[in-house]
């Protein structure tokens, strides 16, 4: 490919958290209500658009970290990272009720009946109670290098906006202490795999791997994440496709956010997949690995499928080198395994149509670490989820709905006897209707031959969602006029 070729991004318009990731140690959430539209837009022209963290930035910054960080310094710079999105009802409340409508999901929204009976998620009366006692017209992402940091900027922001906003739900969320860092609560390493973008993302190997950035990292047209851009050809995962439709010109260098507090039941997880591994007499940090598809630092089981490999873990140009076609019995990774689910790679028989359904994930863990003598969650902990994408249908809900609430995805697979196989549900995030049981295929590993069949019986749900919501995020120069 010709660098011409390449589309140019627009860094100064988009916003950091989205294609890049704002530097975070710590995030407040701040999910508001516009009480006065029009001193909202003054306050924002005012204060926000100028201290808006732009990918740019975010770019500059993560270049800084590495440099320091290859010069083994330790020092975290007290960056603050601003960005900001609206439900549908906040661009009601900026555009007034003849505004444009954007994407089908998103008029929707993600306390909707039709969203909450698609996706299997339980019903908002069972979210947390606060983050629906009044409307939610937009959300304030605050990040910056620890807590203490963040709410001192966020106070700053709320004595700016006085009367024009009422934040009817905040949190915040933290990266956890010490050796945990980059691990969620479960224990495993996060954020290790993230679709590669054209134009932006560089490419590691250009001579023999033009198409992937670091190893195993495929690279996709920008316009499945941000408007504007080319987004991929729905036949062939390396051509250029057409740019996403955009119902007005100003969405362009904007994107969707998908928001979603999800709790982690730690304790309980920990003593089921204790228990589950006594019974099948297996290891049970090897259980865990074949629920996630990784070991807890982060090694795939694709290439390390019985024991954990630290040293594979953390190396970047090793750990997200690998496929899936090439395991045809799930003897290394059940089908049903977290990282096998929502994102399938060569797994089925058409990757143009597997490379549609990507997301840019930029969550962050939430909640006190587990208390010692903590055997039932006594504390609310989990992840704040969030992800970006074009089309929230094709991309978010796709995933939870098609492949990690789908027993029967990956379909078309069998036994190495013959026979066919129902791989089961995604064990950590999917759901069955009205929060029914569920299993998953072969936790028991026939590695490297057998043909042992067992079944991972789920009673409960160890990741239960507890609130949701729908944003668009808009470039910077939409948030200066066209929206304020
Ligand atoms: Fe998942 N976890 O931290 O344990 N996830 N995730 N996720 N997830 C991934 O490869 C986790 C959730 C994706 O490219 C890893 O970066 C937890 C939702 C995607 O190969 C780990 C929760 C959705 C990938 C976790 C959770 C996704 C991915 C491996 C909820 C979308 C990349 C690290 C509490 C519907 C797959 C890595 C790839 C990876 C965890 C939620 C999607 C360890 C605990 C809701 C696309």
């Amino acid at each position: 490919m010709v660098q011409q070729m390449l589309p140019r991004l627009d860094l100064n318009e988009i916003q950091g958290d989205l294609l890049i990731g704002m530097q975070k140690n710590a995030q407040l959430f701040i999910f508001f209500k516009i009480t006065e539209t029009a001193a909202f837009k003054a306050r924002t022209k005012e204060f926000v658009v100028s201290r808006m963290t732009s990918a740019r930035i975010a770019r500059e910054r993560d270049r800084r970290v590495y440099e320091r960080r290859s010069r083994q310094e330790a020092k975290t710079e007290a960056w603050l990272g601003l960005n900001l999105g609206f439900t549908k009802e906040g661009l009601t409340q900026l555009l007034g009720p003849g505004r444009p409508r954007l994407d089908p999901a998103f008029e929707r929204g993600a306390d909707h009946s039709e969203t909450i009976a698609a996706l299997n998620d339980p019903p908002p009366s069972k979210w947390v109670r606060d983050f629906l006692s009044d409307r939610i017209d937009g959300v304030f992402l605050i990040a910056g290098p620890d807590s203490w940091f963040v709410s001192y900027h966020a106070n700053g922001l709320r004595e700016r906006f006085g009367s024009a906003i009422k934040i009817v739900y905040s949190e915040m969320g933290t990266t956890r202490p010490g050796a945990h860092y980059g691990h969620e609560h479960f224990g495993y390493l996060d954020g290790i795999s993230q679709p590669g973008i054209r134009g932006l993302t560089r490419v590691s190997d250009p001579v023999h791997h033009p198409n992937e950035g670091l190893p195993g990292q495929d690279l996709l047209w920008p316009g499945e994440f941000v408007f504007g851009y080319p987004g991929q050809d729905p036949e062939d995962p390396y051509d250029e496709g057409r740019p996403p439709e955009m119902a007005v010109p100003w969405m362009r260098n904007g994107s969707y956010m998908v928001f979603r507090r999800l709790e982690q039941k730690v304790p309980e997880f920990r003593r089921f997949v204790r228990e589950k591994a006594a019974r099948l007499g297996m290891d049970p940090e090897l259980l865990g690995a074949r629920m996630f598809g990784r070991w807890k630092s982060g090694a795939p089981l694709e290439l390390a499928p019985l024991r954990d490999n630290a040293a594979l873990g953390a190396d970047e140009d090793r750990n997200n080198d690998f496929e899936f076609g090439d395991d045809p019995f799930q003897r290394k990774c059940p089908y049903a395994a977290h990282i096998r689910k929502v994102y399938p790679r060569d797994d089925t028989s058409n990757e143009a149509e597997v490379q549609r359904h990507r997301i840019i994930r930029a969550g962050i863990p939430f909640g006190p670490e587990v208390e010692t003598g903590e055997t039932t969650t006594r504390h609310s902990r989990g992840l704040m989820f969030v992800c970006y994408q074009t089309s929230i249908e094709r991309q978010f809900e796709f995933i939870q709905r098609r492949y990690s609430n789908n027993p029967d995805f990956v379909g078309g697979k069998t036994r190495p006897g013959g026979g066919a196989v129902t791989p089961g549900f995604d064990p950590i995030i999917g759901q069955a209707p009205d929060n029914g049981a569920r299993q998953m295929d072969e936790p028991y590993p026939n590695y490297p031959a057998g043909n042992r069949r067992t079944t991972l019986e789920m009673p409960g749900q160890f990741v239960v969602l507890t609130a949701a919501g729908y944003f668009f995020v808009p470039s910077i120069t939409a948030l200066r006029t066209v929206l304020t």
